[in-house]
């Protein structure tokens, strides 16, 4: 089993990290300190589409693998045979680009209430980058799998547990067929160690924990992961059968072969009993104003609301703002880059008075799913979603209510004593 201990070398590789990023980023709160995690540090990474390296939140469980690139491996399996070195990506495959905002299936974990365990996440765990590298389509092909027929690939990260657990996420076929990649490089630069150096998967849209860094082995199966199903010792089933499954508290998930919907919120509603953290729910958050100083109002008295709102793989339709506590809503416009996985920028032009104001924004995905007003009690389990209400869920995974997210506002005059 997984030890329980807080770990030494958690702080020291947080210090690092956030030393290394210069101030984008702070650390946050893990109960257990088992992760090594870090935050956007300030709301405004939340007012730009591309977040620098430098704000970019960092999340894993183990220590990061040392090896270089030249010794880095991955194994192909199940329905695949052979290895692939480093050199034979950048050599013998295509290089795309991809746009993906990654958010931790934890953000928003520390607004349950009562308080569930693990990383205390606000909004801070979400980001958006390019990723380059090989389309995992490419390499399937290239093996001599060109159709998803039901399958999934399973991928294993290398990182060495201080249990035994093996980070192993299975993704349907089909998804890796379509968008994922294999990146070498983050934002044009190569991936820094933290983000999955020398080589990670991207699987544009869906949670981070999806997203398995330092990769070692891709294997095409009729099944997801389950335990026993890889070729190698311990636990192969923790990641994508245990942990990060939505769930009341107190219930063990039960373990699939497979399941008919991937997307988390139609599995929320119910075609999933203990829903997997697939596709990211639909997602906003303000940017600017970010609360932190009052603001003194222009003369023509308008402040610019600015901010940035997803969906996974599915396309936002439309943002709202309140500026009176979730009063009355107007539409913010949307903006900007459009890529499907990522987020989209929206601002609003807001006739402000002065005074104290709380601000929410609300997004609504192209399916017609608009974010909940708050987190529910425990006990509200399926009737949360039809009470505008997030189940609050053991693990705290997928929280999407905008209402832990507003932001006060204090609104001061224009300055007069300029005109005297
Ligand atoms: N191998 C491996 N991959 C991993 C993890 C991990 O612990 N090990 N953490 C996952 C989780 S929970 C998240 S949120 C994302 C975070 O990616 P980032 O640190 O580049 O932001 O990585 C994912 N990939
Ligand atoms: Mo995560």
């Amino acid at each position: 089993m997984v030890a329980e201990g807080p770990r030494e070398s958690r702080h020291e590789e947080i210090e690092a990290i956030v030393e290394r990023k210069d101030g984008g980023v702070c650390s946050v709160r893990d109960e257990a300190d088992k992760y090594t995690v870090v935050g956007a540090a300030d709301r405004d990474t939340f007012a730009n589409w591309l977040t620098p390296i430098e704000e970019h939140f960092v999340c894993h469980r183990n220590d990061i693998p040392e090896r270089d690139a030249d010794a880095w491996e991955i194994s192909l399996t199940g329905g695949l045979e052979g290895t692939l070195s480093v050199a034979d990506l950048e050599d013998e495959y295509p290089t795309v680009s991809v746009a993906h905002t990654m958010e931790c299936a934890g953000n928003g974990r520390g607004q349950h209430d009562p308080e569930t365990g693990s990383v205390q996440w606000g909004f801070e765990a979400g980001a958006t980058a390019f990723w380059s590298g090989v389309p995992v389509r490419s390499i399937l092909r290239d093996h001599g799998v060109d159709a998803a027929d039901d399958r999934w690939l399973t991928v294993v990260g290398g990182d060495q547990s201080d249990g035994d657990d093996v980070f192993a996420r299975s993704i349907p076929l089909e998804k890796a067929l379509d968008d994922c990649i294999l990146a070498l490089e983050m934002n044009g630069q190569r991936l820094p160690r933290e983000h999955g150096y020398p080589v990670r998967l991207i699987v544009p849209g869906w949670y981070g924990v999806n997203n398995v860094k330092w990769v070692e082995e891709l294997r095409v199966t009729d099944s997801m992961v389950v335990e026993g199903a890889l070729d190698r010792p311990g636990e192969h089933a923790v990641w994508q059968q245990e942990s990060y499954r939505i769930h009341p508290e107190g219930v063990e998930p039960e373990t699939n072969e497979t399941v008919e919907a991937v997307d988390t919120w139609e599995q929320l509603e119910g075609a999933v009993e203990q829903p997997y953290t697939f596709d990211a729910n639909v997602m906003s958050v303000i940017g600017t104003p970010d609360g932190a100083s009052p603001i003194t109002l222009d003369d023509d008295g308008t402040v610019t609301v600015y901010g940035v709102a997803w969906a996974g793989d599915d396309a936002v339709e439309r943002v709202e703002i309140s500026t009176d506590g979730g009063e009355t809503w107007t539409d913010a416009e949307l903006f900007g880059p459009d890529y499907t996985g990522a987020w989209r920028l929206f601002r609003y032009e807001w006739d402000a008075e002065p005074g104290s104001h709380t601000l929410y924004s609300r997004a609504t995905d192209e399916l017609d799913r608009t974010q909940p007003a708050r987190i529910s009690d425990p006990d509200e389990w399926r009737d949360a979603l039809e009470d505008d209400a997030y189940p609050w869920n053991e693990g705290g995974y997928a929280a999407n209510a905008y209402e832990p997210n507003g932001v006060d506002v204090d609104v001061r005059p224009a300055d007069s004593s300029k005109n005297e």
